[in-house]
């Protein structure tokens, strides 16, 4: 593919697909989607403390075209669009397993059917394939129960699936989070198929801690998201998973949460806890530089000091010695591992403007991040996707 094509892409995009949509209707506790009578209009239901009788959803979540509209309005060339939060967690093994085979197909038609990207923005692919508006992130039944086999199974299945460039990963593995050895195996079929792995969260972290004020989701998704992945990665990285398999593709929900911030915390705690430290090949700031982060901050000095972080990865490879870079060689380097999103179609607009808060919030956020380069900048929006999933 050619890299210098100017193309924005949004790799943080959500949809339930219309059969994912069938089975939330079909049940009577979370997650689900309720009817109200008489008018029809449906609700959502995932996230605890929902707003009494959930919020409104509808066909931004499950039609392409409502997408592709979306899309255009925004100016976005292509999506790599992945299944909303719970995913296939709450269901039994063979109920999984069935179902991810199917939606993985539907996403690999909604994908293969979306149009093709105009002439002018496009160049022939190697393969002869033509771009097309929307790629996925497919689905694995990782739920607690499943044998490791069935697993494996569907990252075969995936691979055939020449739109699915990925999966999305929740944070619950088999039941015992994402340092569970029993992943090992896991991690390397992805890693030998070259799938983007997308982690995202949607369990937060212990209610108890947002206390008894009425503050809405505000707590939850603002930090209890972000600290979820921040968690589920650190466990992932002290299990050694990066260590065993180097070449695995982990892309973060919202800029790796406060991973970025933590990291050389992490890094000494791990220094004076000898048992930890003789676990790992490397400094743990080494790891954060095989990380892509999502580019959903929403303000520069975030989006800058995340590339900074991840950019100076490089420094600490060769542990003890640390290698000295300067800010603007961090902040650039940084940069080739972050990626534009918009979270479509979570945080609608409240009014009907035009264009979604979310989106121009973190275009422009990109635009203005001190110390990236023009080149840098075009790499977020769209040119390190274009490389990371091979468009
Ligand atoms: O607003 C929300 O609930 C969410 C959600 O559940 N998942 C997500 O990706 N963004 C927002």
């Amino acid at each position: 593919a050619n890299v210098a094509r100017k193309l924005l892409v949004d790799i943080h995009s959500h949809v339930y697909l219309p059969r994912y949509a069938a089975l939330l209707r079909s049940r009577s506790t979370a997650p689900r989607i309720k009817t109200l009578a008489p008018s029809g209009e449906e609700r959502l239901l995932i996230l605890d403390n929902e707003p009494s009788g959930g919020r409104p959803v509808g066909p931004q979540y499950w039609d392409r075209d409502e997408k592709l509209k979306f899309m255009n309005q925004h100016g976005i060339d292509v999506t790599v669009v992945s299944t909303a939060n719970p995913w296939l967690d709450f269901l039994g093994p063979s109920e999984a397993i069935e179902l991810a085979e199917k939606l993985n197909e539907d996403l690999e038609e909604y994908c293969a059917t979306s149009p093709v990207i105009p002439a002018s923005k496009s160049t022939p692919d190697p393969s002869g394939d033509t771009l097309r508006r929307i790629y996925a992130f497919g689905l694995l039944p990782l739920v607690p129960g499943i044998p490791s086999d069935a697993l494996i199974e569907s990252i075969s299945k995936i691979r055939t699936l020449p739109h699915v460039r990925g999966i999305i990963l929740g944070t619950q593995g088999l039941g015992k989070g994402l340092d569970d050895p029993q992943l090992d195996s896991l991690w390397a079929a992805i890693s030998d198929a070259g799938l983007v792995v997308f982690l995202h969260p949607h369990y937060g972290v212990d209610s108890n801690a947002w206390g008894e004020k009425d503050n809405g989701h505000v707590l939850p998704l603002a930090l209890g998201f972000p600290f979820e992945t921040t968690v589920a990665t650190t466990r992932l990285i002290l299990a050694g998973v990066l260590d065993r398999h180097p070449a695995l593709k982990l892309l973060l929900a919202h800029s790796g949460g406060a991973l970025p911030a933590l990291s050389s915390r992490l890094s000494s705690c791990i220094t004076h806890d000898p048992v930890v430290a003789s676990r790992l090949k490397h400094d743990a700031r080494h790891y954060l530089g095989k990380l892509y982060l999502d580019a959903v901050a929403y303000g520069p000095e975030e989006l800058g000091f995340a590339s900074d972080v991840i950019g100076r990865a490089g420094s600490y490879s060769a542990s003890p010695e640390v290698l000295p870079m300067t800010l603007e060689e961090k902040r650039s380097k940084g940069a080739k591992q972050m990626l534009f999103g918009t979270d479509h179609p979570f945080f609608p607009p409240l009014s009907t403007q035009e264009k979604w808060q979310s989106v121009t919030e973190n275009l422009k956020a990109i635009n203005e991040v001190q110390g990236w380069s023009e080149q840098d900048r075009d790499g977020v929006r769209g040119g390190n996707a274009v490389r990371l999933f091979g468009l």
